[in-house]
């Protein structure tokens, strides 16, 4: 863990000041009509950092206005333009949006800054470009007739995010949902709820009319069970648990059928063949699982290495995850912060930390060889060792279950089939990592595993312009990309007789 006695810790802080803390509807803040709030908390200590409104059913009842809404979102190039304006706000905001995340979220403060807060003006950046280029297509038509599309907006969408990229998380939803023309309430993750609410500040500051972008704060059970069976939100895009998402589509199809779109849980591998740069591949390796402290959907959790450079790759990465520095998210030689405190009711009252211990138990108890970690950093705060887990099965739960923490798999395998095989051995798809200089397995591989993105010789390549999604119990819908557009737009086809002929 990072030095804290000499007090050099505190020297870095730039704890944020908490300025919004209500209900953002129609424009202005305002207090949940309940009049209750809810605890935010501190991951480094536990303790609360702020009450935030909680928000539920009665606090949606103004959605069923939306099309006066949609109206004034009608013009692309001035959304564009407001969403240029949100972007230059978003960069200008970096420091304040980077450590709201890091006290709320555990989130590295000087990543943060580096990575989740620009990425956000960037999305916001490539849509609103996109925003006054939506259009259908002349069709072709078989007989006499002159047919065309129309792209239209979807509607109201909810938007309903996780805590484990809340700021990026927000923009990734919104921004193609704002190009479109929709008109939106975001209910943030209830661990996580400041850098919403300081986005909507900057939202209204930008120009964005009041009533197209709302944010309701408050938990999945109450307000986001809202969203999902409201009959005036048109379409729900969800990011969250499989087992969330299960219910939310439930919840769409008992209500009034909205279009939803589901990104899920994930078990990423990544395959290391025996040409790989071993130094290379264990920085690649040990960053798939450790980047965001491990909670982050497309983990490289099921690492494969080829028998050939296996004993060297084991060595090394012990070696280098050794070395791995945890510890408070506003120091900035912190390379992994604490785990988000919540208690997960899906798992008996447990904390997402206690469930990360638990699998590691379960991993120990059940046959696993711990290489390296496998408790608890520091008396105070949710810190974990990063952990390698070897003489692992696909089998074991360790293997199969999203941990959603520091916690790798490492296995050794023989042949490119083998490895194919075995990758594609997990009910969820959302990624996967291939190491080689060999074209044809790199070619071959990406071809063979059922997952929405494939990394070659890279991992976390996220990009604003690559659609990203799941296949299987990962979900469906694609984030990001000009794909992300048509979640939000319908299509409306027009046909009219070509020659005035009588029907
Ligand atoms: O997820 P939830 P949790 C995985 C990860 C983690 C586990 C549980 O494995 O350990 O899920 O995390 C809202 N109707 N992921 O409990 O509950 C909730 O308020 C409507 C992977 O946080 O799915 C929050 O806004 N909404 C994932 C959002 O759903 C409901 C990121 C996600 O919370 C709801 C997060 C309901 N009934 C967790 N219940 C990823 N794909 O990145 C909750 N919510």
């Amino acid at each position: 863990m990072a030095e804290e006695s000499n007090g050099s810790v505190e020297k870095h802080l730039e704890i944020p000041e908490i300025k919004f803390t209500k209900l953002f509807i129609n424009g202005s803040f305002v207090d949940a009509i309940s009049g209750n709030t809810f605890d935010t908390i501190d991951p480094r200590t536990g303790d609360v950092i702020a009450k935030v409104a909680e928000g539920d059913k009665e606090d949606m009842t103004w959605l069923s206005k939306p099309l006066e809404m949609l109206l004034i979102t009608g013009n692309g190039l001035e959304r564009g333009k407001i969403m240029m304006k949100f972007a230059d706000l978003v960069d200008q905001n970096t420091n304040e949006l980077a450590a709201l995340d890091a006290i709320d979220g555990g989130k590295l403060l000087s990543w943060g800054k580096m990575l989740d807060i620009p990425q956000s003006a960037q999305l916001l950046r490539y849509y609103a470009g996109a925003a006054d280029k939506i259009h259908g297509e002349t069709l072709k038509m078989s007989r006499e007739l002159f047919g065309y599309t129309l792209l239209e907006p979807v509607g109201v969408v909810g938007h309903i995010i996780p805590w484990n990229f809340p700021t990026t998380m927000f923009f990734m939803k919104a921004s193609p949902a704002l190009a479109a023309g929709c008109t939106m309430v975001v209910k943030p993750a209830e661990q996580t709820p400041l850098s919403a609410l300081y986005c909507a500040h900057l939202a209204k500051l930008a120009g964005i009319p009041d009533g197209v972008l709302n944010v309701v704060t408050g938990f999945g059970a109450k307000a986001g069970a809202a969203m999902s069976s409201h009959m005036d939100i048109d379409k729900i895009s969800f990011t969250g648990s499989t087992e969330v998402g299960r219910i939310v589509m439930k919840a769409a199809a008992d209500s009034n059928l909205k279009v939803v779109s589901l990104e899920l849980s994930g078990k990423s591998p990544i395959m290391i063949f025996d040409d790989a740069d071993v130094d290379t591949a264990t920085d690649l390796a040990l960053l798939g699982i450790l980047f965001n402290k491990g909670e982050i959907c497309v983990a490289g959790s099921r690492v494969y290495v080829q028998e050939g450079i296996y004993d060297e790759f084991e060595r090394k990465i012990a070696d280098k995850a050794k070395n791995w520095v945890v510890g408070d998210p506003f120091d900035p030689r912190s390379q992994q912060g604490p785990q988000l405190i919540f208690v997960l009711r899906s798992l008996g009252d447990k904390t997402q930390f206690e469930k990360i211990l638990s699998y590691i138990e379960h991993g120990k108890n059940g046959g696993a060889t711990l290489l390296t970690g496998g408790k608890a950093v520091g008396e105070k705060g949710y810190y974990i060792e990063p952990t390698i887990f070897t003489d692992v099965t696909e089998d074991m739960v360790v293997v199969k279950d999203e941990i959603f923490g520091p916690v790798m798999s490492l296995m050794k395998f023989k042949t490119v089939e083998e490895a194919i095989e075995r990758a594609n051995k997990t009910r969820y798809g959302l990624a996967a990592g291939i190491v080689t200089k060999d074209l044809n397995i790199a070619n071959r591989v990406s071809r063979s595993i059922r997952a929405g993105v494939i990394w070659v010789n890279c991992y976390f390549a996220f990009d604003r312009d690559c659609p990203y999604g799941g296949y299987k119990m990962s979900g469906f819908g694609r984030d990001m990309g000009l794909e992300a557009l048509h979640k939000y737009l319908h299509v409306k086809s027009v046909v009219t007789p070509l020659y005035n002929s009588p029907w």
